[in-house]
């Protein structure tokens, strides 16, 4: 009787495996023939950690505000969990099917049509989508150059990075930081917030899902059996976050050049998208404890800089509330703690100034 149901059962998972939608690339921008199940004319389907979201968000929120006040433009925002915050929806047969077969978020609809890649929505968001024109592209043409030369700057392309050969992908462009820079906060988090059941959930997703979602569930175990050891014990791992610090000084550095000659922000005196596409890094750097006493010290204009984008009410309105920001403090903490622990893990933050220059 026991062995036929769990036959069974192994025979439904099986089919279930068998028949589970992949995820597939989807193209950039708007797809104008493709119309997916929406009820306002304006929803952002997001998730409350990711860094693309909150690029969004701090344009998007920005964008509402100005329409709600103006136009009463409605706007309808869609949670979804992700693997990094414990659950699996962008990767059901139903989001797939439904939102995006690439299995990410953001996407945005706009009338049901999709646009996807946050450094596309953003410009959607400004150029189309706000009413009496943009207000975060400037009319110079040659500051609008500038302004696309830092969105694509600030894009993340993960396929880019190359796990066998990372630095030409890390450096290409500062969103490719995003995902190295997070290492150490997604183990903390893992380590924290992760209950035995989102670890046995993620186990049983492995022949649902391909690419990096496969090497978050690897992640996801590797750091029960082996804690904060794990950037010891994953080589590639721990190579990609030992040359985060380094990569982060070269672009901070080309920031530092930038505001330098325009500031106060990107453009000059307009705040625009091309600061919008920086809020999210800069913020991981602050959740994920990057912004050291060294980094602080060698980069006094992109500091000047973040705590004016700070004090920005897009800024404020895009970023995590509530449980989502609990538990980041939390993991947070324990990025701290490893810090005061381990000198090794230190070094991927502190190392020596003559390294990371
Ligand atoms: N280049 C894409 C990246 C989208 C992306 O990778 N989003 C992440 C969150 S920041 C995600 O959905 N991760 C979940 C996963 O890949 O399983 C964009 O900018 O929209």
């Amino acid at each position: 009787m026991w062995e036929f149901l769990a036959g069974f059962l192994l025979g439904c998972y099986a089919w279930m495996c068998w028949k589970h939608p992949r995820t597939r690339a989807v193209a950039p921008g708007l797809n104008k023939k493709v119309v997916l199940p929406h009820r306002g004319e304006v929803e952002l389907h997001h998730n409350a950690l990711s860094s693309c979201s909150q690029k969004v968000r701090a344009g998007g929120r920005a964008q509402v505000r100005a329409c709600l006040g103006e136009t009463g433009l409605p706007h309808t925002s869609i949670h979804h969990t992700l693997p990094s915050s414990g659950g699996w929806e962008t990767k059901g047969e139903g989001y797939l099917r439904d939102v995006n077969p690439a299995g990410t978020v953001p996407v945005l609809l706009h009338h049901g049509h999709p646009v996807y890649e946050s450094h596309e929505q953003i410009i959607y968001i400004d150029q189309v989508l706000m009413p009496g024109g943009p207000r975060l592209t400037p009319t110079d043409p040659e500051k609008g150059k500038l302004m696309d030369k830092w969105v694509d700057y600030g894009a993340m392309i993960i396929s880019e990075v190359d796990k066998s050969d990372p630095w030409p992908g890390v450096t290409k462009r500062m969103g490719n930081m995003l995902g190295p820079m997070t290492l150490p906060l997604f183990v903390a988090n893992i380590t924290v917030n992760f209950s035995l059941w989102n670890t046995l959930e993620s186990i049983s997703m492995l022949p649902l899902v391909n690419g990096n979602s496969i090497l978050f569930i690897i992640l996801n175990v590797a750091v029960r059996l082996f804690g904060v050891k794990v950037f010891q014990r994953l080589g590639p791992l721990g190579r990609l976050v030992s040359l985060t610090r380094r990569a982060l000084y070269h672009h901070l550095t080309e920031l530092t050049k930038v505001l330098e000659l325009e500031g106060p922000y990107i453009c000059g005196e307009q705040y625009t998208l091309a600061d919008i596409s920086m809020v999210p890094i800069l913020e991981r750097m602050e959740v994920a404890r990057w912004w050291t006493k060294a980094i602080q010290a060698d980069f006094p204009l992109v500091c000047q800089y973040w705590d004016r984008i700070q004090q920005r009410d897009g800024y404020k309105a895009s970023k995590m509330v509530g449980d989502y920001q609990v538990k980041m403090d939390r993991a947070g903490a324990q990025v701290d703690m490893w810090k005061k622990e381990h000198p090794w893990f230190n070094a991927y933050f502190e190392g020596q100034a003559s390294d990371a220059k």
